[in-house]
């Protein structure tokens, strides 16, 4: 796992329960990210808290977590050239009202918090994030 390549990316509760999973899978890698680490899991309150700590004094803190632990979501680490900022373009705007067509959120999001998918910040945080979820014997090169 090469920091400035990867991104990590976890298809949210809502967009899960709507089996949307296989087609935004899809829809990543048409778009040339590869997938170096998958897994389904679901995430304790405490877990959902750590992983957005950064917004814990936002309004919206409390609503983002009790969503992103209401059942599972799929993580994935993704490989490409310039991953987090051209992964951020190909899922679009937080708000989906916001995003541009044929993104991931203008197709699979309901709302600014039901936003069907996650993408890394920057390259620390996609470093930080994927060991967050997967340890080395799970992270692939290929
Ligand atoms: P993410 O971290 O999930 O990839 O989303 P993002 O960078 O586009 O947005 P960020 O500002 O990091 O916010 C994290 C998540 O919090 C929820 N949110 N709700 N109700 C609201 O005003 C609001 N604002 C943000 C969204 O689920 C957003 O993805
Ligand atoms: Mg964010």
């Amino acid at each position: 796992m090469e920091k400035g390549k990867i991104t990590l990316t976890m298809i949210k509760p809502t967009a899960v329960k709507e089996h949307h999973v296989g087609d935004i899978l899809a829809h990543i890698e048409h778009a040339g990210f590869k997938i170096i680490g998958l897994k389904m899991t679901q995430m304790p309150k405490e877990k959902a808290m750590v992983f957005y700590e950064v917004h814990k004094d936002k309004f919206f803190f409390d609503e983002l977590v009790n969503f992103m632990k209401s059942g599972p979501v799929v993580v994935a680490i993704l490989e490409k050239e310039n991953a987090v900022k051209d992964f951020r373009e190909l899922i679009g705007s937080t708000d989906p009202a916001e995003a541009e067509e044929g993104t991931i959120r203008k197709l699979f999001a309901k709302d600014k918090t039901h936003n069907a998918i996650h993408g890394s910040d920057s390259d620390e945080n996609a470093v930080k994030e994927a060991w967050f979820f997967f340890s080395e014997m799970d992270q692939f090169r290929y």
